[in-house]
């Protein structure tokens, strides 16, 4: 089984334009929304490809409903706690299709209750069994402190189970002192917790070796476009994904990440959990939504994703 915790999702507004210039009335092709949050979009991965898993985190509000009915159109089993007061925040996706690339502008979120904030640990007390791979991705909401957020990591090691990180800053510091299993750090947040230099791949591997050292098993720092360095005990991977037409970037980590956990849940080795995620990332990048992939696409994809021992 895989826990997927999305303590602060969102609601994804994603505006495509022509081209977005400044000081000009840059007119709006089309808005879509979709599921935000990071964890929920493994969810959606892993529900794809009929994975076990559940869905947990903290909604609040209309928002909250609408990315709900939206993770169960695309059937995902969810089980968050509800907060009465506050809203799920929206996520602002603004895509200028003639650039490429996309900006992302994000809400904090609606603070978390003192009550709430024990619903969600005793939630995860009762979902997680041993041997469960347990995600936490995404910014978490105001309202939790970094140890009250260490207390949260610390349910999955208490259930014996798997934790995999997909976190930055000073959350992702707390979580590294308890050893994860996997954490999948892109380049900003490798360069944060590292000081090392991503442009060069001498110091990404130094950088994860050390990250190995401290315990953690896999490594799979996603340098975007350039693919993704892969770290186990074992050795380096360097991975290369196919070229293809961009839409909307948002969301490749997440599905990638998806790729990856459903590959370990059915235990692939690294070479065909990494190939599949890398070709889920790319098949991500060519749609519109946050949440959106084809897997015909990326069956396709799969022998042009190019796989380096290092
Ligand atoms: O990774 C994509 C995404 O989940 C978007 O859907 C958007 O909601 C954003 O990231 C949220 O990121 P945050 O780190 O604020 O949780």
């Amino acid at each position: 089984m895989v826990i997927t915790v999305t303590l602060n999702p969102a609601l994804d507004k994603i505006i495509l334009l022509k081209r977005l210039e400044k000081n000009k009335n840059n007119q709006i092709m089309e808005t879509v929304y979709d599921i935000g949050g990071k964890a929920t979009h493994i969810s959606v991965v892993l529900s794809a490809l009929y994975v076990e898993n559940i869905a947990t985190g903290i909604f609040a509000g209309k928002n909250g409903l609408r990315v709900q009915s939206l993770l169960e159109d695309k059937g995902v089993y969810c089980d968050f706690i509800w907060q009465g007061e506050g809203e799920t925040r929206e996520s602002l996706i603004i895509v200028p299709q003639e650039e490429g690339g996309s900006y992302m502008i994000t809400q904090r979120g609606f603070s978390i209750t003192r009550d709430t904030f024990k619903k969600m640990k005793s939630k995860l007390l009762d979902l997680i069994k041993e041997g469960d791979m347990v995600v936490f991705a995404g910014g978490p909401p105001p309202g939790i402190s970094i140890e009250e957020y260490k207390e949260l990591l610390q349910l999955v090691e208490k259930r014996k189970g798997k934790l995999i990180l997909d976190i930055r800053g000073p959350y992702l510091e707390a979580g590294l002192q308890l050893m994860p299993y996997l954490i999948k750090p892109n380049e900003y947040e490798f360069q944060e917790i590292t000081g090392m230099d991503t442009s060069k791949e001498k110091q990404c591997m130094l950088g994860i070796e050390r990250l190995l050292k401290q315990g953690i098993k896999i490594v799979a720092l996603s340098l975007g476009k350039r693919g993704s360095l892969i770290g186990t005990q074992e050795g380096f991977l360097r991975i290369i994904p196919p070229e293809v037409q961009e839409v909307n970037d948002t969301g490749c980590g997440d599905v990638f990440l998806g790729g990856a956990l459903a590959m370990l849940a059915q235990h692939k080795n690294i070479e065909e959990t990494f190939r599949f995620a890398t070709a889920m990332g790319a098949s991500k990048a060519t749609h519109r939504e946050s949440s959106k992939f084809s897997l015909n696409q990326t069956q396709r994809f799969l022998e042009q994703v190019k796989i380096e021992f290092l």
